[in-house]
């Protein structure tokens, strides 16, 4: 088993837009389950290809409270959306930071399972959000854009400033 390591902003890799999966084949599967066993070992509730450095439509995620309910979206798409409203977001590509967003609370989503084959399904409330959260980060796009841009600029300066000090903690002859 893998576990992939996640991007974190402001890394510009984030921004970039994925392309379509073109076939679900055995070496997707196994992208998918280093992308299953990443977001549970980093308790996420979900994780975007996107945030591994893999630049194709795929996200995986669970949130279910015994973690026994991994669900995998190939290709996905929204097909309906209501009830906006606002819910508390985090994301492991902003660590420590949770903020309000608005966003539809039921959805309708298509998407290709692990085997390729098409389903159809609803999502409400956390797993309605997380879809959508996930589908952003495919498109380059980060919770935080949703923010002010005060209080954007206050998070990236701070994780900035902890990686700075993570590189400088790393470095050889500082043994200290
Ligand atoms: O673990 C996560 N929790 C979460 C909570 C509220 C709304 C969205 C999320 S997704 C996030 C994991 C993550 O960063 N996925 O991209
Ligand atoms: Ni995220």
């Amino acid at each position: 088993m893998t576990r992939l390591t996640i991007l974190e902003y402001p890394d510009p890799r984030l921004r970039t837009k994925a392309s379509p999966v073109g076939e679900v084949d055995a070496a997707l599967r196994e992208l998918i389950d280093a992308m299953l066993e990443t977001m549970y070992a980093a308790k996420g509730v979900g994780l975007a290809a996107t945030q591994v450095n893999v630049h194709q439509r795929l996200l995986v995620a669970d949130v279910s409270d015994a973690k026994n309910e991994p669900l995998v979206l190939v290709n996905p798409e929204i097909l309906s959306r209501e009830e906006i409203g606002t819910m508390q977001e985090g994301c492991l590509s902003v660590p420590g930071y949770y903020e309000d967003v608005n966003r539809a609370h039921r959805i309708r989503f298509a998407a290709l399972d692990r085997h390729g084959k098409r389903y159809e399904r609803e999502a409400e409330g956390l797993l309605a959000v997380c879809v959508q959260h996930e589908m952003d980060h495919l498109e380059g796009k980060l919770f935080v854009d949703y923010l002010s841009e005060l209080k954007r600029t206050r998070i990236r300066r701070k994780l900035e400033k902890d990686h700075r000090q993570r590189v400088t903690d790393s470095a050889p002859g500082r043994a200290l």
